[in-house]
């Protein structure tokens, strides 16, 4: 049996119930073929099951009160996957569905999108079952005080640097910055995402989104196209659908769709983002109030039936697995002509399948969604030199840094021989630099 398959084969064996992690770590190992081949001192240094194995799991209790005066006991995780690159660093998820499958999955994709970025970042994930959604601004707080008081003891500026992610925002940062440093009694870069007053950096808000639609427009330039007048459908309406659709209007594009977990609007005439920002960012409602304020839009219940919007460019940038092989074969039907993943594993490993088959242009999430992390990677250079750049700045950074990942994923594509395969090209470049650097630190 090839080492690969080896590898997969154990890691399912020693990690049952992962579904998430088991769908993640086939993707990237199914492709890492040619360079174990290359390298055969890789599967004597057993470099493979050290890179799926995380270097440490933190699983902890997180009791609080309610504004009723009951007490809620949540699961909180941090996951701290390889620090071979850099200090951990990746995003904390508040989300009912988390469990340890999905910080490892996300934590596993995380090493490979950082190393992409080209940036000093090692790989880990955390978060907890908790949902944000409903609850007041108080118990908010009581719940990410609670979760820094045990989580604080395992991160630091050069240890562990965590972000948001989905249901971790501005105002969640904000909590849980304001306890590290009312425990530790330091003000330093432990946080991400931070608010502009207190460490955080311009355009770390949007970069998540403009990093998407930077990727994607360059993917465009290079086939001699561009966003003006393409008709583009966006899942989710938070942090990165917001600014994805932001920066893909301001480009030219329609966006026509977006959603939330309870259903999606429809508007011909195009999304009015300033809407959408008013109903999620202001309000925090729902996507359905958009269809009564503009009289234009449809609302239709559930998220599923988005995919079946025809569209040029598809951006889902809600959850894992929102385009299912059926979804995939709707969107190749109605003509879509580029996928590029906001989300992390937005598509299934099928879904994949069916858009590399139709020769449609797949940006994998560990490089279409690395504008997020890389900006934080920005922040985290602000912080430690006690700088603050301007926003024409960290966004020429940023706009720079996608440029470069979509360059080196299409070159090791073509390098290995599966030229405009960009999931080989992502994980086959974003793995030779932790290789490298895992090799060098000998067995640890
Ligand atoms: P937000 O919490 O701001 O928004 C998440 C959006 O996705 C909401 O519209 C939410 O709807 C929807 N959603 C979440 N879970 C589900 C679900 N199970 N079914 C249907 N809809 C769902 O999160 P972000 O925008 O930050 O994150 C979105 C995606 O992008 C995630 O996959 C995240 O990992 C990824 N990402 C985020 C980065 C960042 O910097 N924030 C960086 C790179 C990737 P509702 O409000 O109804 O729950
Ligand atoms: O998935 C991701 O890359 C993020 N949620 C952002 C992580 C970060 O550290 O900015």
């Amino acid at each position: 049996m090839k080492y690969v398959e080896k590898v997969l084969e154990n890691l399912k064996k020693q990690n049952p119930n992962e579904p998430e992690f088991h769908q993640a770590a086939t993707e990237i190992l199914s492709t890492l073929s040619p360079i174990v081949e290359k390298h055969p001192e890789y599967e004597a240094a057993g470099l493979l099951e050290r890179f799926v194995e995380p270097e440490r799991v933190v699983m902890f209790r997180v009791p609080w009160v309610d504004d009723s005066g009951k007490v809620h006991v949540n699961k909180g995780y941090r996951v701290q996957f390889n620090s071979a690159i850099g200090p951990y660093k990746g995003g904390l998820r508040f989300h009912p569905n988390v469990n340890l499958s999905i910080i490892k999955f996300l934590g596993l994709e995380q090493i490979l999108k950082n190393s992409l970025t080209g940036l000093p970042i090692g790989g880990g994930k955390g978060g907890s079952d908790f949902d944000p959604k409903g609850k007041s601004d108080r118990e908010v707080m009581a719940f990410c005080q609670s979760f820094m008081t045990e989580l604080y003891r395992h991160i630091g500026a050069d240890t562990d640097v965590p972000a948001g992610d989905i249901g971790v925002g501005a105002r969640e940062i904000g909590y849980l910055f304001g306890q590290y440093k009312r425990i530790r009694d330091e003000h330093v870069g432990v946080l991400t995402g931070r608010g502009l007053t207190y460490g955080g950096s311009l355009v770390r808000t949007e970069a998540t989104g403009y990093g998407l639609i930077y990727i994607t427009e360059e993917a465009l330039k290079v086939r001699s196209d561009s966003f003006k007048g393409k008709t583009v459908v966006i899942s989710g309406s938070g942090n990165v659908a917001i600014y994805a659709c932001e920066k893909a209007q301001s480009l030219g594009a329609k966006v026509v769709a977006m959603y939330d977990s309870d259903g999606y609007i429809y508007d011909a005439e195009g999304i009015k983002l300033d809407v959408i920002k008013d109903i999620k960012e202001v309000k925090r409602g729902r996507i359905k109030e958009y269809a009564e304020r503009v009289k234009t839009a449809k609302y239709t219940e559930g998220c599923k039936g988005i995919w079946t919007v025809p569209c040029d460019v598809a951006l889902p940038c809600a959850t894992q697995n929102e385009i299912d092989e059926e979804s995939a074969k709707t969107l190749v039907k109605n003509g879509v002509k580029y996928v590029a993943e906001g989300a992390n594993m937005p598509s299934t490993l099928e879904a994949i399948g069916v858009f590399q088959k139709n020769g449609i242009v797949f940006l994998p999430a560990k490089a279409a969604n690395a504008g997020g992390v890389a900006t934080s990677a920005l922040e985290m250079a602000q912080s430690s030199g006690r700088m603050f750049w301007s926003f024409e700045e960290v966004d020429a950074k940023l706009k720079n840094i996608m440029v470069n990942i979509y360059h080196n994923i299409d070159s090791a594509a073509k390098e290995y021989g599966f030229e405009g395969n960009y999931v080989m090209g992502a994980n086959i470049a974003g793995f030779m630099k932790v290789a490298t650097a895992m090799m060098a630190h000998g067995i640890v």
